[in-house]
């Protein structure tokens, strides 16, 4: 099995448990967990840093999930990664739960942040690449953001003072998935182009087809070797990607998900 097989095999099994821990609870946002997952895999399968075994272990690499709504296929990564037991993942945001429907770094052990508060999760992740920057530290701060998110003034005063610092420990992704919470984006606030308004605040910028791991793993490689700037690698994705009642589909925000669908998307999963 060659890398790029590999790396598919691991986004397989991510969306596999994302799709049955969203169908166990019955409700949660699919389309948004979805959409990340080749990134997750990429990151979590073959290029972060890190030790399920000393998940603080102090020089690991940081991910910062800042759309924290897409808590289900972290939590899935983190299981698949032996950061904590697979059955867990039946405990999604039922009460007293380790796993609410947000990430949150003081529930669920392998979460460097809690975010839900759109804007924020990111802002913390600059907050930490200053930090990193400080101690010429040896790891990275990876985050991924949305694209409705990207809506949030709060974004550019962040990517503001990143790009204005030279901030090269920072590397961030967009999901360029098209759709927020109840609509397109093109149609509600458009961020086109995103390119460019990165480009304008000092940051590194690379456009990229976010469900194909070679690409995502290939645009690491280049933001990790870029000095002098943080980086934005801009993927363009599909909500709801891979399961086949949801895929592209608006209303795949937070929506209803039984056992059944959950079983027919099993068979579509290539
Ligand atoms: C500050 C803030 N405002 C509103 C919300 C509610 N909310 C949760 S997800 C979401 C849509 C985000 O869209 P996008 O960033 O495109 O993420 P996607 O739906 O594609 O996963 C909204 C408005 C929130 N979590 N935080
Ligand atoms: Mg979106």
């Amino acid at each position: 099995m060659d890398l790029r097989q590999s790396l598919e095999l691991h986004a397989k099994e991510i969306r596999k448990y994302t799709i049955q821990t969203i169908a166990t609870l019955g409700v949660g946002h699919i389309g948004g967990s979805l959409s990340i997952v080749d990134a997750l895999a990429v990151l979590y399968f073959d290029q972060m840093k890190i030790d399920p075994k000393n998940p603080k272990w102090p020089m690991r690499d940081r991910f910062v999930l800042s759309k924290g709504h897409g808590g289900p296929a972290v939590y899935a990564t983190l299981a698949l990664k032996g950061y904590f037991p697979m059955d867990l993942l039946d405990t999604l945001n039922i009460s007293n739960t380790n796993l609410p429907s947000h990430t949150d770094m003081n529930k669920t052990v392998g979460v460097d942040m809690t975010t839900g508060s759109l804007a924020q999760g990111f802002s913390a992740a600059v907050g930490m690449a200053i930090s990193a920057q400080m101690d010429h530290a040896p790891f990275k701060i990876y985050t991924l953001i949305g694209d409705g998110e990207s809506q949030e003034g709060q974004i550019w005063e962040a990517a503001m003072l990143a790009g204005s610092r030279k901030l090269d420990h920072l590397i961030a992704f967009t999901d360029y998935n098209k759709m927020q919470i109840d609509g397109e984006v093109g149609m509600i606030n458009d961020v086109s182009p995103l390119d460019k308004k990165w480009e304008a605040f000092n940051w590194h910028v690379q456009v990229i087809d976010g469900h194909d791991v070679m690409a995502i793993r290939d645009a690491i490689l280049k933001a990790q070797a870029y000095s002098g700037k943080p980086s934005m690698i801009i993927m363009h994705t599909i909500k709801g990607k891979g399961a086949s009642f949801c895929e592209g589909k608006v209303g795949s925000h937070n929506m209803p998900v039984t056992k059944d669908m959950a079983n027919e998307a099993m068979k579509g999963l290539v």
